[in-house]
C-alpha cells in the first residue's frame, strides 16, 4: 500500500474498506460513518471515526504525517515514527494488554493504526488539573512498568530474541535524536527552539550560563540514555501519555519507543506528577492533594521495585543468569545494586524531564498554562530549582524519603 496523508473524508473511506474494522463500527455504506480530528498531541493526527447512528461505535485513527505537527511542514521528521509505535504497542498488547487500547488494525507503510476510542477515559494530566483522585492508577501503572521492562530485557529474555527485538527497535533514530535535543540539551543553553516566559529572562540567562555542574550531570545522563539498550522503553511516558478514569488505566502514544535505560520511563512519570505537585502548590496549596500526589511517587516506586523483583524471582534462568551460576545469597546482593542504580538512574532522569519543561520547547500545561503570570513564574522557578537538585544529587538519593523530602523543601 502506498503512503497517502489522509484528511477528515478520505479516513473514512479508509477505515470502510478494512473488514474488521467495518465490522466493528457496524456500517453497510461510506454515508453511515462519520469523522472528527481529536490531536492535541505535538506529532501526529488523531481521528475519531463513528457510526452516524450509534455513537458507541467508534474508533481512533492515528497517522504519522512526515513533518512535526506542533511545528509544522517546515519541521520535517519521517513518518516512520509510527512503525514504532505500532511495533511498540503490539508489544505490550503481547504482555500487558489490559493497559494499551485495543488494537483493530495497523499499517506501517501507511503510518497509521486504528484502536479503541477510550471515549470514557481522559488524559492524566488533564484529569490531575481538574483534582481528581485515581485510586488504581498506581497499581495499574507499576504492573504496566514492571512487566514491560522486565519481559523485554535480558533478564527475562534469551540472548537471541532480546537482539532480535532490539533488531526492530534500532532505526527509530529521528525520535531518539528529538529527546537527546528537546530533554537533554537545547533547554539548558541559549537555543532558539526555546520558549522563554518573559517574567523569567534574566532566570534563564543564569540558567544558562552558571551551571556547569549540572550540565556535566545531564551529560551522564545523556550518555546512559544514548548508549542503555536495557529494555523496550516507551520513551515519553508523561502524564500526557495515559488515559485514565476511577476503574482503568490506559497508556497511549509510545511512538518514542526503543531499547534504552530502565529508569528513564519511571523518570518521566515521577517528574510529571512532581510537576503537578508544583503547580497545585502555587495555586491553592491544597494539602490533601499534595500529600496524596507524594504519596502516589512513594507508592509508585516501592510497587514498582516489588512487583519488578517478584518477576525477576520467579525467572529461572535467562541471557544473563543461567540457572545454577550464582548462590542466592549474592544473587540477593546482586539485585540489590541493580534495583539502586535502576532507581538513581530515574531520579536523574525526572530531574531532567522537570528542568526540560521550563525553558523548553515543549512546556506542560499545569505550569506554562497557569494564567496568573505570577503563579506561572513562581512554578516555573520552583521546577527549574527543583529539577536541578534532583539532577545534582541523583546518586546520592537512594530511596523515596530522600526524594520526598527534596520536592518538600523546594
Ligand atoms: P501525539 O503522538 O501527536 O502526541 P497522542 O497519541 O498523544 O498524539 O494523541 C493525541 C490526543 O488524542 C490525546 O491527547 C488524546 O486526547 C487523543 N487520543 C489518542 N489516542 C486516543 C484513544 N485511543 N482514545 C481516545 N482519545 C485518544
Ligand atoms: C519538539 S518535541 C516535543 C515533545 O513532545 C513529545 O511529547 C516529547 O516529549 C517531545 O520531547
Ligand atoms: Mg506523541
Amino acid at each position: 500500500m502506498k503512503y497517502e496523508i489522509l484528511d477528515i473524508n478520505s479516513v473514512k473511506e479508509f477505515v470502510f474498506n478494512i473488514n474488521n474494522v467495518k465490522e466493528y463500527l457496524a456500517v453497510s455504506s461510506l454515508a453511515e460513518l462519520t469523522s472528527s480530528e481529536i490531536g492535541d498531541g505535538n506529532l501526529n493526527f488523531v481521528y475519531i471515526v463513528s457510526n452516524k447512528f450509534d455513537a458507541t461505535k467508534s474508533l481512533i485513527v492515528k497517522q504519522a504525517v512526515p513533518y512535526l505537527r506542533c511545528v509544522g511542514e517546515e519541521f520535517p521528521l519521517s513518518r516512520e515514527r509510527m512503525t514504532y509505535e505500532i511495533r511498540a504497542l503490539l508489544k505490550y498488547q503481547e504482555i500487558c494488554s489490559e493497559y494499551i487500547p485495543k488494537i483493530y488494525y495497523s499499517n506501517e507503510a501507511m503510518s497509521i493504526v486504528v484502536m479503541q476510542n477510550l471515549s470514557e477515559h481522559i488524559i492524566l494530566r488533564k484529569g490531575l488539573i481538574q483534582h481528581h483522585y485515581y485510586y488504581n492508577f498506581i497499581e495499574h501503572i507499576t504492573t504496566f512498568l514492571a512487566k514491560s521492562l522486565f519481559f523485554t530485557s535480558s533478564l527475562s529474555l534469551d540472548s537471541k530474541a532480546k537482539r532480535d527485538l532490539i533488531g526492530q527497535f534500532n532505526s527509530n533514530t529521528e525520535l531518539c535524536k528529538l529527546t537527546e535535543d528537546f530533554v537533554f540539551t537545547a533547554p539548558y543553553m541559549e537555543d532558539e527552539t526555546n520558549n522563554i516566559n518573559e517574567e523569567c529572562i534574566s532566570e534563564a540567562k543564569e540558567f544558562f550560563n552558571n551551571n556547569e555542574e549540572f550540565k556535566k550531570n545531564v551529560l551522564e545522563l545523556k550518555y546512559l540514555f544514548m548508549t542503555s539498550s536495557d529494555t523496550l522503553i516507551h520513551g515519553d511516558l508523561h502524564t500526557g501519555s495515559i488515559m485514565i478514569n476511577e476503574n482503568e488505566t490506559f497508556v497511549i502514544d509510545p511512538e518514542f519507543a526503543f531499547f534504552g535505560p530502565f529508569g528513564f520511563d519511571i523518570g518521566a512519570l515521577i517528574a510529571n506528577i512532581i510537576n503537578s505537585y508544583i503547580s497545585h502548590s502555587v495555586i491553592l496549596s491544597d494539602e490533601e492533594y499534595k500529600n496524596w500526589l507524594l504519596n502516589s511517587i512513594e507508592e509508585f516506586y516501592t510497587k514498582f521495585e516489588e512487583k519488578f523483583l517478584n518477576l525477576w524471582d520467579n525467572q529461572k534462568s535467562s541471557s544473563l543468569i543461567k540457572e545454577g551460576f550464582i548462590g542466592s545469597e549474592m544473587l540477593d546482593e546482586y539485585k540489590k545494586e541493580f534495583m539502586k542504580n535502576i532507581f538513581i538512574s530515574s531520579i536523574g532522569f525526572a530531574g531532567c524531564k522537570i528542568t526540560r519543561r521550563v525553558f523548553g520547547v515543549a512546556g506542560v500545561e499545569e505550569i506554562r498554562g497557569l494564567e496568573n503570570k505570577e503563579q506561572r513564574k513562581k512554578a516555573e522557578l520552583q521546577a527549574l530549582e527543583l529539577g536541578q537538585q534532583l539532577v545534582l544529587q541523583y546518586k546520592n538519593i537512594t530511596n523515596t524519603e530522600q526524594l520526598i523530602k527534596i520536592i518538600k523543601s523546594v
